[in-house]
């Protein structure tokens, strides 16, 4: 009877784990469950996903196979007994560097075939000099942007001068913070031009938030005490989002950003039309 019934719960597992596999694939496609289509110059990024997915993938499948098969074969059976296996520091190495090895194998693929070492060398190497700037600040649970005006330069702040008129503490005595264009926490839209490189300037007056734009393939955290910086060039016209990526308290869920792709000419327009903080804070 007790073999009947564990031979009975290896089929099961061995039903379960296929089943499984076929019904969470099928529930991914059928939702359309897959990255938001590109719309910056970040291909790298998919290239590697797909890439790293595919093989992780792939060894989920056998593992989980192999797995419920053993489970289903190896079942309790009439006169065999459990035996104690003790561990051997030999095959302890051997399943750590099989493992790591493969870790390995795939960083250096990512990095040196699918161009993830250059994507990070650009990201974090030189800034474009012509580039579009964006000032983003997270605090809980919202986001503040400042663009730099004509001058193309942010001015001063100062975490001394921070008030509820003064969200982001402008240092308005400073004659490159005149033109600055400010949005409290909550009240902006972030307004990108279309083929053109945006360089986010990104920092926190809490705790650390992480501003992700899904759609661009760009996340970095914003960290308090230092400006934190990544850059892009955004490639398809439209309306986008910004989440938070960084579970930064109760309120994380809210912290969502409009973000807006339109032709340079038509976000310089738009730009003018808004009040320079010269105008609001005194
Ligand atoms: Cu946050």
């Amino acid at each position: 009877m007790e073999e009947k019934q564990s031979k009975f719960h290896g089929l099961l597992f061995l039903f379960f784990f296929v089943f499984g596999m076929i019904a969470s694939v099928w529930i991914v496609l059928r939702n359309g469950w897959w990255l938001p289509e590109l719309a910056s110059d970040r291909e790298t990024i998919d290239r590697i996903f797909i890439t790293i997915f595919i093989i992780a993938g792939i060894l989920f499948v056998i593992s989980e196979l192999v797995l419920s098969y053993f489970i289903f074969r190896y079942s309790g059976q009439p006169g065999k007994k459990a035996f104690y296996l003790p561990g051997t520091t030999r095959k302890e190495i051997l399943w750590s560097i099989l493992p790591g090895t493969l870790v390995v194998i795939i960083l250096e693929i990512s990095a040196e075939f699918l161009g993830g070492a250059s994507l990070w060398g650009k990201i974090h190497g030189e800034i474009p000099k012509d580039a579009f700037l964006v000032e983003i600040t997270g605090e809980q649970f919202a986001w503040s942007l400042r663009y730099p005006g004509p001058d193309g330069k942010f001015g001063r702040t100062d975490p001394s001068l921070i008030s509820y008129d003064n969200p982001l503490g402008i240092d308005i005595s400073d004659e490159a913070a005149k033109d600055d264009i400010v949005f409290p926490a909550g009240q902006g839209i972030m307004y990108l031009p279309l083929d053109h490189p945006v360089v986010l300037l990104i920092r926190s007056k809490d705790v650390i938030h992480s501003p992700f734009l899904p759609n661009f393939r760009v996340k970095q955290d914003a960290v308090p005490g230092m400006t934190t910086r990544t850059w892009f060039v955004p490639k398809k016209e439209g309306e986008f989002e910004l989440a938070c990526a960084e579970l930064c308290g109760l309120g994380h869920y809210r912290m969502k950003l409009p973000v807006v792709v339109k032709p340079m000419e038509e976000v310089k327009q738009w730009l003018s039309e808004q009040t320079p903080a010269g105008d609001i804070y005194y």
